[in-house]
């Protein structure tokens, strides 16, 4: 058995903890126990959801010991842990991942077809856990695999959502929402402990009393309360028997319903407070990269951090710990501002609750958070009303006003006479209503501040924070983010990952640095050859999977050209729409043959927001142009789009290894960094990007020649605002562009209906806030490049080859060690 040897060790039961034997045999007792103990059915009545379940059970078995032990030496061991706080965490299946961390993989496929199953068929019987909307909850999921991996002591903390991010369906081109029932049919993943309950209080009002020392204190006397019931979940290290725990709250009533109104037949009334408290975990808020200013939102946000801060003072740490102590055993991860109300809330309990003077608790407490900023857009920086907050926190509205007339006076003291500058820094925003600045509260009671890749933390210093940094520049630091290639590549691209170990050995998996050693093979034509096969096989399995999922079918030897990700303005799925529109008006108004045409299939991937009304109608449009070009058959074969519904992260494993062309067009000074840009990287596709997020530490590794930059950067699309932006310019100057949106305006794509593409068209004429049409030429001129480069699949692959290569530094296991170097200040043991 890997993994750590523990005094505890006594304490494990010697027959069901220890694992089963790593044997197929051994593999099948397990798994059959589990369907018939665990499932009381026999392997001959079971059904594909027993089979799952007793197959996910068993390799959870494998787990067990390294996962006890692991939470043993954190708890008794006196190493710094990190609490990662984020109110999302979009994992993925974890079947797979589990049956990897214990190289299982090959014994379980085995057994199971000795059972007559196929195990493919059980990995698809597991509905993935969406509790997240996009990169920042994905990056949570990277970090706490990779702090597995490298044993770094991490509990992960979060909310248990009942519906995770809707799953999205297209009728007649437009998304339908339908709610995301992924605990339907139970999940085996999660250990629910109700006996480990915490109460959680809202409401009500302070009042002042005196200690026996005679000190004015403060004590809140709450309205209401609901209880938060811990599951936890299993994070296994890559082979490494270290097995660190997510902790996820689920709300609950703290009385279930009303007795007394129930027997009275009042039966809506009796359970009322019980739907109340439920609903706080009940779903997750469908928002990317901007906040949802709802008071249930708030109650989400307290409800896991105050779960989460009691769990550890209270469960993990030993009953007589000093307090004075904290920072040297806890850094609590801010994952963006969701969860900043912790900060107050830590505040509260060693001033309130532990009787600590003010100014030992804020020192405390400032150096237990370091807090993560992953946004550039000044709209998505939260903020709650004070009225809101009062009404729901009030204590924390009082300790948060305090912590502001503080921190104002130190910076009325640096700067006397500067009042200007102190309402700026002020946490209190007086208009458009007073309101609390969560990040403002988040950078003043922080160690340090991140941004998630070079250009974004330049730009949160000098653009959304400059006051702060200037006043405390040594608090701000950056983080490029990173992804875990446990999952991104050796899972989802097994045969690359096959490829590369056979090439240099399998260290990459846990040192993607090590994937340097395979530049010179990118000048092998042997090699160049496997890597093209690879690829190929990997669109293959791909076009299966859509074919049998969505109804698609495409062509089997056409550039694959993807853009996946959230649906934003922003991100600019118009300007890929744009491209796609103007080589079909090429083809079809005869301005070039179609044998003139480089084949490409084009893939989107994107949710929208369901209250997000123009990027709703940019799905639909999108859905519109592919429903068009896919029917016509002047393109046929050549041109081709494809809009699978419903991407996440299951799909994500599917579409990324199969793709040529990585699309990462944003504008740039938008986009904080990226992940899917890494993954894509990581996986062989080249990258047509902007200077924006960490595309410009892609461009910088991989190389220019290896990478098709386009568009304005930064400065210039700053200096473009300054000037003055006006979108019909562009129109009117530039034929192609012209001819390519009368295309669309004419309601070519919309059955003759103009006023269907209309609000699109017009956004982008009249309004264009993200200066697509500035971009079009430039983007098209870099296409023009891109499709020069495919003209010659060996020069192609030997960049594709490349961009693995050189992408090693983008592991979220470099990732972790900056954050340890730079912001936790502790090392993990060797
Ligand atoms: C995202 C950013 O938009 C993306 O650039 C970044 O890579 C990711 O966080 C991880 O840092 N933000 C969100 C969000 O997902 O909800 O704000």
């Amino acid at each position: 058995r890997v993994g750590p040897t523990l005094p505890v060790s006594s304490e494990l039961a010697a027959g069901p903890v220890e694992p089963p034997a790593s044997t197929v045999e051994g593999f099948i007792e397990a798994f059959l126990r589990e369907l018939n103990y665990g499932q009381g059915v026999l392997l001959s009545r079971s059904t594909i959801n027993d089979q799952y379940l007793a197959l996910a059970r068993t390799v959870r078995e494998y787990l067990m010991a390294g996962w006890l032990e692991t939470g043993a030496l954190r708890r008794e061991g006196d190493r710094k842990i990190v609490g990662y706080l984020s109110a999302e965490y979009l994992l993925g299946r974890q079947l797979g991942n589990a049956l990897l961390a214990t190289n299982l993989q090959d014994i379980a496929e085995e057994a199971m077809r000795r059972c007559g199953i196929d195990i493919a068929a059980l990995r698809a019987q597991e509905i993935e856990p969406g509790l997240g909307n996009g990169g920042l909850g994905r990056l949570a999921a990277c970090f706490v695999d990779s702090l597995a991996t490298m044993d770094v002591p991490c509990i992960g903390y979060g909310i248990r959502y009942e519906y995770g991010i809707f799953r999205q369906t297209f009728e007649n081109g437009r998304q339908v929402e339908v709610p995301d029932s992924w605990l339907a049919l139970g999940s085996p993943w999660e250990f629910p402990h109700p006996e480990r309950q915490v109460r959680v209080d809202f409401g009500g009002h302070t009042e002042k009393w005196t200690d026996d020392q005679g000190r004015e204190r403060t004590r809140w006397v709450p309205g209401w309360n609901v209880l938060g019931i811990p599951y936890h979940h299993m994070v296994p290290g890559f082979r490494n028997g270290t097995v660190n725990t997510l902790r996820l709250w689920s709300a609950k009533a703290t009385q279930a319903f009303d007795l007394q109104i129930f027997n009275s037949g009042d039966y809506a009334t009796a359970v009322r407070a019980q739907t109340f408290a439920e609903n706080i975990s009940k779903v997750l808020y469908p928002e990317d990269s901007t906040p949802q200013g709802k008071e249930l939102r708030l109650q989400q946000q307290y409800f896991f951090v105050a779960c989460s801060l009691h769990d550890f003072i209270a469960n993990t740490l030993p009953k007589d710990f000093d307090l004075r102590q904290l920072p040297e055993r806890i850094i609590f991860q801010l994952n963006d501002t969701h969860p900043v109300i912790a900060i107050p809330e830590l505040m509260r309990i060693l001033v309130d609750i532990k009787g600590f003077d003010w100014d030992e608790a804020w020192d405390i407490t400032r150096r237990c958070f370091a807090y993560t900023c992953h946004t550039l857009l000044p709209e998505a920086l939260e903020v709650w009303s004070v009225e809101l907050l009062g009404r729901l926190l009030p204590r924390h509205l009082e300790i948060i006003y305090q912590i502001n007339e503080l921190f104002l006076e130190e910076v009325r003291q640096a700067f006397p006479g500067d009042e200007m500058r102190a309402r700026r820094m002020s946490i209190i925003a007086e208009h458009p209503e007073r309101s609390v600045r969560m990040a403002y509260l988040a950078t003043i009671g922080s160690a340090k501040v991140n941004g998630v890749a070079e250009l974004q933390s330049q730009l949160l210093r000098d653009k959304v924070l400059p006051d702060f940094s200037e006043y405390e520049p040594a608090k701000f630091t950056n983080v490029t983010n990173g992804v875990t290639p446990r999952r991104f590549i050796y899972l989802a691209n097994r045969r690359l990952s096959n490829l590369i170990t056979d090439t240099i050995g399998s260290e990459w998996v846990t040192d993607l640095d090590r994937l340097r050693e395979l530049e010179p093979y990118a000048d092998d034509a042997g090699f160049r050859a496997e890597f093209a096969a690879v690829k190929q096989a990997n669109k293959e399995r791909l076009f299966r999977l859509l074919s049998v999922r969505d109804g698609l079918e495409l062509p089997q030897h056409a550039m694959l050209d993807v853009l996946v990700k959230r649906l934003h303005e922003y991100k600019r799925q118009t300007l890929k729409l744009l491209h796609i529109v103007s080589l079909y008006e090429d083809v079809i108004s005869g301005t070039v043959a179609i044998d003139q045409v480089v084949p490409r299939t084009f893939i989107f991937g994107a949710k929208a927001a369901p209250g997000y009304h123009l990027a709703k109608e940019i799905i639909f449009l999108i859905n519109s142009v592919a429903a068009t070009i896919n029917a016509d058959e002047r393109v046929k074969g050549v041109l081709s789009v494809a809009f699978p519904a419903n991407y996440n992260v299951t799909l994500a494993e599917k579409i990324i290894p199969a793709a040529d062309l990585s699309e990462q067009i944003s504008l740039a000074g938008k986009e904080a960094s990226g992940t899917g840009n890494m993954k894509f990287a990581l996986n062989g596709a080249l990258t047509i990007g902007t200077d924006d997020g960490a595309n410009v530490e892609i461009r910088q590794l991989v190389g220019d020649d290896n990478f098709f930059l386009f568009g304005m950067t930064e400065p210039e699309v700053e200096a473009l605002h300054a000037r003055g932006y006006n979108p019909a310019e562009y129109y009117e100057s530039n034929d192609k562009l012209q001819r390519t949106i009368n295309l669309i305006a004419s309601g070519h794509f919309t059955d003759g209906d103009r006023a269907l593409s209309a609000q699109v068209v017009d956004n982008l004429v009249t309004q264009d806030p993200f200066m697509v049409l500035a971009d079009f030429q430039s983007y098209l001129d870099a296409q023009a490049r891109v499709d020069a480069a495919y003209r010659d699949p060996e020069r192609w692959t030997r960049s594709a080859i490349l961009n693995v290569a050189r992408s090693g530094f983008f592991s979220s296991d470099r990732s972790m060690r900056d954050y340890l170097d730079r912001i936790w200040l502790s090392s993990p043991v060797e």
